[in-house]
């Protein structure tokens, strides 16, 4: 890690005026901004159902593992009464209403029906993964909730059931965090359920029970047991939409990272390929589609649209600024053996320093700590020094002996 000294200077060296606006290549933007939506539509949408009774808490459970205010998912599309159909690019969410007390159609029946709507809805709609949400201070499920699980299962989906608002309570002596004792046995009643009246032995096909809190009882706190619900929901989704859910939900970071990565060694060595014949600093540009595309797919991959959300002279400013042209002549003439050439290592080095850095301002703006707007202002931040770059070159070695 640099300190953040070491960056301001690198980043000061790299915007010395020779560097700047009079040599700046022109900048076509297009490979970042097709990179983008390729790698969103490729991605795809990632469709989870939430069934419960109205107030266990679905909507906070969406907003807290999805970080989306649940009103500006998208419009709520009423697709038919009970079920609600909201959707951005990358997540699907159909929120069915645990059934209406009074209907003469039972609760299976209901569900079956709404489930035959949706699985008429085109294919980017269908649903992956279901979480049934159970407030966690029922004793028992009602027959109305098993009878909805088993029709769950019946249609080929892998149901997760949600304990909600789970109270952790602190043991006064041990300090240790435990539920009630009414839980505890809900729980156990869930591992090996019984019929209330005969006593005899039932199957409720879920998949596993996860206790889960947004907050603690004062209404603080993270909450509890989201990060397994992520966990067991990717475990459970089609091979195929994994990816989706990795992009779709806000918990888990080092999951993004992990899809980021491969994206830049591509990037990387595609950038060494293109100056395997050393290429003159002042062609530099030549890195440029090739560090857009890197950034437009690891932007898709912190589910960041970059269209809508910049201006097109805040992305040809920042194209400019990070293809890397300024930082390629101010380091070279400190790089040993470089002289005024860029060869395969230094292209290699340069862009996978430039992939770390944009990964870095991504997870900031995912998480919400950078506005997006003001990313090319802030891009001299996270810009990689010239210690990243050596650093690069030397990990470049060290891995081809
Ligand atoms: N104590 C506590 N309260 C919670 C928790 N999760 C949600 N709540 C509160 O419970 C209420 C209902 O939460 P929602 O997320 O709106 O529930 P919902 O299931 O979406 O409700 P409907 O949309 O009406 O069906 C809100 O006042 C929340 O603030 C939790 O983990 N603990
Ligand atoms: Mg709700």
């Amino acid at each position: 890690m640099t300190s953040g000294n070491e960056k301001k200077e690198n980043t000061k060296m790299a915007m010395e005026p020779e560097d700047h606006a009079a040599n700046a290549p022109d900048i076509d933007d297009q490979p970042f901004l097709e990179a983008n939506a390729q790698a969103k539509s490729r991605y795809g949408r990632f469709n989870l159902a939430i069934i419960g009774d109205s107030g266990v808490g679905k909507s906070s459970l969406v907003n807290a593992v999805f970080g989306r205010d649940w009103a500006h998912v998208g419009k709520g599309l009423p697709v038919t009464r009970g079920v609600q159909y909201y959707h951005d690019d990358s997540l699907g969410i159909w929120d069915i209403e645990g059934f209406e007390i009074g209907s003469p159609m039972p609760p299976a029946e209901q569900l079956r029906a709404h489930l035959k709507t949706i699985s008429e809805r085109p294919a980017n709609q269908q649903i992956s993964v279901v979480w049934y949400c159970v407030h966690s201070s029922s004793d028992r499920l009602t027959s109305a909730a098993i009878a909805m699980i088993r029709e769950l299962d019946a249609a080929g989906l892998p149901v997760i059931l949600v304990l909600t608002k789970v109270d952790w309570v602190k043991n006064p002596i041990t300090g240790k965090r435990a539920v009630t004792k009414d839980l505890e046995e809900f729980v156990s009643w869930l591992e090996s359920p019984t019929d209330g009246k005969t006593k005899q032995p039932i199957v409720i096909p879920y998949e596993r029970v996860i206790l889960t809190s947004n907050r603690d009882r004062h209404g603080k706190g993270k909450g509890h047991g989201l990060g397994e619900l992520v966990a067991e929901t990717l475990t459970l989704s089609p091979e195929d939409e994994k990816d989706a859910f990795r992009i779709a939900q806000r918990l888990n970071l080092p999951w993004k990272r992990e899809m980021a990565r491969p994206v830049i060694a591509v990037a990387a060595s595609a950038a060494a390929a293109a100056a395997a014949i050393p290429v003159p600093v002042a062609d530099a540009a030549i890195l440029a589609p090739i560090q857009l595309t890197m950034m437009g797919r690891i932007a898709a991959i912190y589910d960041l649209e970059l269209k809508s959300m910049l201006s097109p002279g805040a992305l040809a400013q920042l194209g400019v600024q990070i293809t890397g042209q300024a930082l390629a002549r101010s380091f070279l003439k400190l790089i040993p053996g470089a002289g005024s050439v860029i060869g395969a290592g230094v292209a290699f080095a340069l862009t996978a320093a430039t992939g770390e850095g944009w990964l870095r301002l991504c997870e900031q703006v995912h998480t919400g700590k950078l506005d997006l707007a003001k990313i090319a202002e802030t891009w001299g931040r996270y810009a990689p020094s010239f210690l990243d770059v050596i650093r690069k070159m030397t990990e470049q070695r060290i891995a081809k002996p």
